[in-house]
């Protein structure tokens, strides 16, 4: 029903402004993008693109900045020195994430002010994985392995997406993110390789985990609304359904090589098809989640908020002074 009504409301919108669109300049992004050239910021675009990126980037940059929250937490709580500091650079990596792509959708005639509002509100979305809670240390490592994982299978593609300013993001996040998960699977190697107790917390965060990192991906492809004209645009270069399962190949030999058991008693290897074949997602809970009802989305949302207005001295002391030096340079 959430899917259909999506579905419907997503082409309606990209129809309709298609059908304003000028056929002659159309045709030549159109063609422009076919031929893997990069869209800039001065191009000509239609709306349509234009709503899908800055729809797109914006909820990625939300991610990003949420994304701090779940290991925030454990900044306190880490249990060595090396180990806090890794993980306090990695928290400060995300958030200068966010700052790139906010940038980046900046560039297409939103204020970071719109988006953030737009966040805040609950107009726009983020991704449903930061809504679950991080109970034990072995949840760090989990976040490092699987969701930075899943985050770089959907991102890499991103780096060729047709959009300069957002390809050109992606390079250096990409780079970033792949540290970050390897540092989260070598805490899921150095807890599975010590005691019961730190194996079965491993085990445990890999049971919570793996789910909610599938759905990462979005929904199946046929209850994709924006996947079809996004693949044309080249902003997405490969289907939810594509890198999902690009995902589960890449990531069951590493459960393996942990001695950890993949929570899905229905994976299995397919010699005939090349790939795992896995069990079913549960997609109501995945609704519900991007319905706002995910366990701690109502703490997410709330420390969002204080983070914003907490800093609001900052920003105001920034622009203040952006303004005192424009009349000084103006003056002189
Ligand atoms: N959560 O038609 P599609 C990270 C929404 S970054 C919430 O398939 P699309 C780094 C979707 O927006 C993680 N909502 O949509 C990190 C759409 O609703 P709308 C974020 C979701 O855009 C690691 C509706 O469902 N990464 O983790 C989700 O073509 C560790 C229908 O879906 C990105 O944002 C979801 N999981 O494909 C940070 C990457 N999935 O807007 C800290 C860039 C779907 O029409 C710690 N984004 N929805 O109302 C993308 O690649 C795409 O936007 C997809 C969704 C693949 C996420």
């Amino acid at each position: 029903m959430y899917t259909t009504e999506l579905k419907e409301r997503n082409q309606a919108v990209q129809g309709l402004s298609l059908e304003r669109e000028d056929p002659e300049r159309l045709a030549a992004f159109e063609a422009r993008v076919a031929a893997d050239d990069f869209i800039e910021p001065k191009d000509w675009m239609p709306e349509a693109y234009r709503k899908t990126l800055i729809r797109q980037i914006s909820q990625h940059a939300h991610s990003e900045s949420v994304g701090m929250l779940p290991e925030g937490n454990w900044i306190t709580r880490a249990p060595n020195l090396r180990r806090k500091a890794i993980l306090l650079a990695k928290v400060q990596d995300e958030g200068g994430h966010g700052l790139y792509l906010y940038a980046a959708a900046e560039t297409l005639g939103i204020t970071r002010e719109e988006m953030i509002e737009a966040l805040h509100s609950g107009r726009a979305k983020y991704s449903t994985i930061f809504n679950y809670p991080t109970l034990t240390w072995a949840d760090i490592g989990a976040i490092g392995w699987l969701v930075d994982g899943a985050a770089i299978m959907n991102q890499v593609p991103l780096q060729r997406t047709s959009y300069g300013p957002y390809a050109r993001a992606m390079v250096r996040i990409c780079k970033e993110e792949s540290f970050h998960q390897r540092q989260g699977y070598e805490i899921m190697m150095t807890l599975a390789n010590g005691t019961d107790a730190q194996k079965r917390m491993a085990q445990d965060a890999l049971d919570r985990w793996w789910w909610p990192s599938l759905m990462m991906f979005g929904p199946p492809d046929e209850n994709s609304p924006n996947t079809a004209q996004s693949v044309r645009w080249r902003i997405k270069r490969e289907t939810n359904d594509e890198l999902r399962q690009k995902f589960v190949d890449v990531t069951v030999p590493q459960a393996d090589a942990l001695g950890l058991v993949v929570p899905d008693p229905k994976l299995k290897w397919n010699e005939e098809r090349g790939h795992y074949d896995f069990g079913d997602i549960d997609w109501d809970e995945f609704y519900a989640v991007v319905r706002g009802e995910g366990p701690v989305a109502k703490e997410r949302m709330t420390a969002r908020v204080k983070a914003w207005e907490d800093g609001k001295w900052v920003r105001d002391a920034a622009a203040a002074h952006a303004e005192k030096r424009g009349m000084r340079i103006a003056a002189e």
